[in-house]
Order: structure tokens, then C-alpha cells, then sequence
């Protein structure tokens, strides 16, 4: 009796069963599981192989600390894949969670994202510290546990349950994220992550050699082959080289949607200098988000290059070293200076390795535009256009043609403007919600755009340039509502909020003499077609320079893939958006009409193409060679 009641005094008894409950709890959270089978199965064996280990390695003294370190950096990770979970819907790998480093930046995101039963987590970890300085529980209980009765047989137990795990899910190729870490567990997920590497796991199988690589004809005819595209030489092409010679500025808005643009609340119109733009521009309004865990920095890899992004990590950091093919490089050709700017830290996504990557000849960060006119992350958006402002006058002076890459951080969730930027003034329910703020953020996007183009103006500019904005991916997501929000953007779209409006993000292009028609497109199209599109307009021949897009101008058939936000093997085509489950046969097709569910087996043919190309991608950024 005295025995078993020391045994559970026993720090290891303490710490297999709080951690075990953690499982239990963080397991509900993200996968509403409360199987327990499933966590004593899954979880419990790895929990156990750490108590064990520590049993075994650590002297007596070292124990105690030991098992608070085990405890907190667990805790840590259940708190981290939590949080991550709420913002991007997915299970992070140790990659994207060894970036945490960047949620100090991001802090205002992160605290709204934090539910206050998370903090539950650290409850027992406080209650051990309590003790520790109360010292009103004795900390060593005078009952040891036997190496050879106990820890060994449950060491080898333990290790053996990993491992069969491991094993047992090791070629389960299931393509959502999170119900990979519901059925394989967290610890495998992690450690099968770690093994597969960046992208997930899935069939990889390049159609292409390495030889074959090498080539960018063999490339792009391959991909044009799977797509199903028919290369159009330059000299036919509509709209080749209508804007030759001309400036390009691409602005690429933070988390900036399709929806608002063209939207009226009482009467009142969100994005009114947009929607004015657009009578004289090429519009795109069918156009989806394609980045991957590298969100911003990968749409801005994207929009430079027409490829796909890593996936499951930031493309910046997995691909640090290579040179990238791109917009900058291909417009230096022609005698352009490019440059990129954003009042971010340029470390942040590892941008200091992404912008020399792109071939900018220059990028303009924090440092440059100083700490003015703070709106959450950094300095605001109408900073970034006064001090961007000069540089573009003063290359227009010297009559040099520049690419002028802004990207905008100000409307970054959790999208507060402060009210003295005369914010849109919203109707009183709408006050406090996440969707009213989101509107309020993309209303202040359309005031800097107003402005900046009546800057162009001013400075004469703008007849000599192609302007460009799009979204760098989607700003609302189900994690972020309150009780009202689901409703006001019903009441707002005038049907429910889907995945297809949240992945669909503009794409506007203007030429002063060339769009002054106005075209507004709803051809299905995705961030990779943007570079080709513009490339097209400017009289970049992309005869030799792979890209997955396809220039929106001359393509009309599209096939566009997404991975990460959604499960890889997810695709958009002309009719349905598609995602994968477990595998194909699991996945649910929905119109893009009315998101109306209907019988996925006739696309089966659009799913296999877009894994290829997808291998296709992530083989050829392999083969790149080094800065
Ligand atoms: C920070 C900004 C935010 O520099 O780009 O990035 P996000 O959180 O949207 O990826
Ligand atoms: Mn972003």
C-alpha cells in the first residue's frame, strides 16, 4: 500500500499522466477527437519513451528539472500547433514551427488567435513550480523506480509502439494536414514530416529526368502538355508588347480578398477608387490564392516567378540558396532596375535570402522607411507609398524603366486602423467584428491606392507605367469569427461565406491607353498566371523561362493547383474546386457557381495532372542552381 501510493508520487507517474491528459486535450481542440483509445495508442508511447529516457539517463538530482523541461517544451508545442492551427487550418511542421521565432511580429495576430482554455496546458507545470518553491510536497518520494523491473521493459515497450507506428503509417500518404495528425499522432506526424520532408509526403515523382531538367524547353512543353496548352508564338499573341518599354508597379495588398471590391454597406462603396480603376482596367475576379506555409513572402516568390510554391515550409527558407528564374531577371534583360519594397524586417520569411534569390536589384525594408505612422506590424502603407514615392520620380527623371514591387502590410489581421485614418464608417452591429475590421482594413488599402495614383499622376508617371495589384492570400477565416461574423458576411456576399470566396483574391491590371476599355474577367485563373500575364503586356518573351501560369490574355483553359491552405492535389478547374481528403476517392468536388457538392469521380483526370505538375515544380526548383 505504502509502495503504490509512493509510485504515484512519483515525478514520472506525474508527468506521464498530465502530458497524456494534454494529448487527450489538444487532440479535442484540433480534431475534435476524444477517442482515448486513439491517444494512449498514438500519443502515449512516445510520452512514455521520453519519461523513460529520462529515468534512465538523468541522476536523481537532474530529474526534476528535467521532466519541467520535457514538460514545458511539450506543452510549448501542443500551445504553438494550437494557436498555428487557428490561423492556417493546418498542422505545422517542426519546420514552419522552428520559424516562431517571427510571432513576436506578428504578436497582435497571435494573441487574438489564443483561446484562453490553451493556457490550460501550463496548469500543471505552474502547480509543479508551486511546489517547488512551497516545497509543501516532499519532490523526491523515497520510492525508486526499478531500472530492470520497470523502466527498461517499458523503454523497449514504448519504443516498440513508436516504431510500429511509425511503420504502420510511414507510406499513408493522406494529403489534409490535420487529419494526417489526428490518425498517424502528433509525435508521428512530426517525425514523419521531419522524414518526408517539405512537401508532405506526396508522390513526388518528377515527369521529367535530371537531364530533362536541365533543358526549359523540355520543361515547358511538358508542362504544357499536362495542362493541355497549345504554345502561342510572341508574334501572335494578343496584347504582346502593347505596354513595351513601360514601368511596371505591382503592388501586392496584405491579405486582400476578392469580395470587398465592388461592395456597398448602406449604400456605401469599400474599395470606391478601386472599383473606379476597374472601369478602366483588366480585371480578374476568378483568380485564387496558390501560396504555401511562406503566405506573404511565398505570393511574392509567386508573383516573381510562376512556380509553385514549396508547400509545407516557406519557400524563402527551403529554397535559401538557389537563384530563382524571374520577373526582375527577365526585365533587366531589357534595361529595367528592379526593386522590392516592404516596411517589414527584411529577415522576416527570410526575405534577406528571398530578395538576392528574385534578382531584385534592390530592396527597400524597415530601416529605410524608419519607425513613422505605426499600424501593427510596422510602419503603414501610406509610409511605404511617401517614401517609395522618390525613388520611382527619381528613376523617371533619369528616363530608366523600373519594376516597382510594393508589398503592403498594414491591412495584416487582426486588421485594426486606428480612427483617426477616417476609417469606413461601418453600421453599428457590424462595430467589433472581425469582419467589420477586416472591411475597415481593405477600405484603408483603397485610400492608398487612391493616393499613390494620384501621385503618379502628379509626377507624370503614370501614363508610362502598367500598374498591378492583387492579394496576397485570404484575410477571413472561420478561426477568426465571433458569434456575428458568419452572419454579417452572409448578409454582405448574400450567400455563405465558402472556401471559394475565401481563396479567390483580385487581380487588376491598368495601362493607361491599353485597358482604358475596361475588361472584367471571370476565366479561372490563380496567382501563378500573374507574371505571364504582365510579361505578355510588357513584351517579355517567356519562350525560354518556365512558368506553371499562363498569361491570362491568350489562355483561356485553366487548371489551377493549391497546396497547404488546402490539402496538395487540390485544384480549382473551370467548373469545381476539389479537395483531397485521405486521398481522391474521399474528396469532395463543389461548384464554383453555388459551392454545390456533386460527384468528384469525372475529375480524377484534373487531380492526377495537377500532382504532376506539382512534382513537375518542386523537381525543377530542385535543379536550380546556386546564388
Ligand atoms: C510580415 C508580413 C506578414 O512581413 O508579410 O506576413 P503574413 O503573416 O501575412 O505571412
Ligand atoms: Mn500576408
Amino acid at each position: 500500500m505504502q509502495q503504490r501510493k509512493a509510485f504515484f508520487g512519483t515525478i514520472f507517474f506525474i508527468f506521464t499522466i498530465s502530458m497524456a491528459l494534454k494529448a487527450v486535450f489538444v487532440r479535442y481542440i484540433l480534431f475534435q477527437n476524444n477517442n482515448l483509445l486513439d491517444t494512449i495508442t498514438l500519443e502515449l508511447s512516445y510520452i512514455l519513451l521520453f519519461a523513460c529516457l529520462i529515468e534512465y539517463i538523468a541522476t536523481n538530482k537532474l530529474k526534476f528539472p528535467l521532466y519541467l523541461l520535457l514538460n514545458i517544451l511539450l506543452s510549448t508545442l501542443f500551445f504553438g500547433i494550437a494557436v498555428y492551427h487557428s490561423y492556417f487550418g493546418n498542422i505545422p511542421t517542426y519546420y514552419a514551427l522552428m520559424q516562431a521565432g517571427q510571432v513576436g511580429a506578428v504578436k497582435d495576430s497571435v494573441t487574438q488567435l489564443i483561446q484562453p482554455e490553451y493556457f490550460l496546458l501550463y496548469l500543471d507545470f505552474i502547480l509543479m513550480i508551486g511546489i517547488l518553491l512551497t516545497r509543501k510536497i516532499p519532490l523526491r518520494s523515497n520510492f525508486k523506480l526499478s531500472k530492470v523491473k520497470v523502466i527498461s521493459p517499458l523503454l523497449v515497450l514504448s519504443f516498440a509502439v513508436c516504431l510500429a507506428n511509425l511503420f504502420l503509417h510511414k507510406d499513408e500518404i493522406i494529403t489534409n494536414s490535420a487529419l494526417a495528425a489526428e490518425t498517424k499522432g502528433i509525435f508521428n506526424y512530426e517525425a514523419l514530416q521531419a522524414y518526408y520532408g517539405p512537401n508532405g509526403g506526396l508522390p513526388q515523382a518528377s515527369a521529367l529526368s535530371d537531364k530533362e531538367l536541365k533543358n526549359e524547353e523540355t520543361i515547358q512543353d511538358k508542362i504544357n502538355e499536362i495542362k493541355g496548352i497549345k504554345e502561342i508564338p510572341d508574334s501572335k499573341r494578343n496584347y504582346f508588347g502593347a505596354a513595351k518599354g513601360r514601368n511596371l508597379i505591382l503592388i501586392q495588398f496584405e491579405s486582400m480578398q476578392d469580395f470587398p471590391i465592388g461592395l456597398k454597406i448602406d449604400g456605401k462603396e469599400v474599395t470606391p477608387n478601386m472599383n473606379k480603376l476597374i472601369q478602366n482596367s483588366f480585371y480578374f475576379n476568378n483568380l485564387y490564392q496558390q501560396t504555401g506555409a511562406g503566405n506573404t513572402s511565398d505570393a511574392e516568390f509567386i508573383a516573381n516567378t510562376s512556380l509553385y510554391p514549396a508547400g509545407m515550409v516557406a519557400t524563402s527558407t527551403f529554397f535559401e540558396k538557389k537563384a530563382f528564374p524571374s520577373m526582375p531577371k527577365l526585365l533587366k534583360k531589357e534595361g529595367y532596375e528592379s526593386f522590392t519594397l516592404h516596411a517589414d524586417k527584411v529577415d522576416f520569411w527570410n526575405r534577406v535570402e528571398l530578395y538576392p534569390s528574385l534578382g531584385f536589384d534592390k530592396y527597400y525594408a524597415l530601416e529605410f522607411f524608419g519607425k513613422e505612422d505605426l499600424i501593427g506590424l510596422g510602419p503603414s502603407d501610406e509610409v511605404l507609398i511617401n517614401k517609395g514615392m522618390p525613388l520611382l520620380t527619381g528613376l523617371h527623371e533619369k528616363n530608366k524603366p523600373f519594376y516597382a514591387h510594393f508589398v503592403s502590410m498594414t491591412s495584416h489581421h487582426p486588421y485594426v486602423i486606428p480612427a483617426d485614418k477616417d476609417v469606413f464608417d461601418l453600421p453599428e452591429r457590424y462595430k467589433n467584428s472581425i469582419v467589420g475590421k477586416y472591411i475597415q482594413a481593405i477600405s484603408y488599402n483603397d485610400m492608398v491606392l487612391g493616393k499613390f495614383i494620384e501621385q503618379l499622376k502628379a509626377e507624370g508617371i503614370w501614363e508610362n507605367t502598367v500598374l498591378a495589384f492583387y492579394g496576397d492570400h485570404m484575410g477571413m477565416h472561420h478561426t477568426m469569427f465571433k458569434e456575428k461574423d458568419p452572419e454579417i458576411l452572409k448578409e454582405l456576399l448574400g450567400h455563405e461565406y465558402t472556401k471559394i470566396d475565401r481563396f479567390n483574391v483580385p487581380f487588376v491590371i491598368t495601362a493607361p491607353g491599353i485597358t482604358d476599355q475596361g475588361m472584367t474577367s471571370d476565366q479561372l485563373a490563380g496567382q501563378l498566371d500573374m507574371m505571364p500575364t504582365l510579361a505578355n503586356l510588357l513584351g517579355v518573351s517567356l519562350k525560354d523561362y518556365v512558368h506553371f501560369g499562363q498569361d491570362l490574355l491568350n489562355h483561356k483553359e485553366n487548371l489551377i493547383g493549391m497546396r497547404y491552405y488546402m490539402p496538395a492535389g487540390s485544384f480549382f478547374n473551370g467548373e469545381i474546386v476539389f479537395t483531397p481528403e485521405k486521398s481522391f476517392d474521399d474528396g469532395e468536388a463543389l461548384t464554383l457557381e453555388t459551392a454545390t457538392k456533386v460527384p468528384h469521380a469525372p475529375y480524377k483526370k484534373d487531380y492526377d495532372r495537377i500532382l504532376q505538375l506539382l512534382g513537375l515544380s518542386d523537381a525543377y526548383l530542385k535543379s536550380l542552381p546556386e546564388k
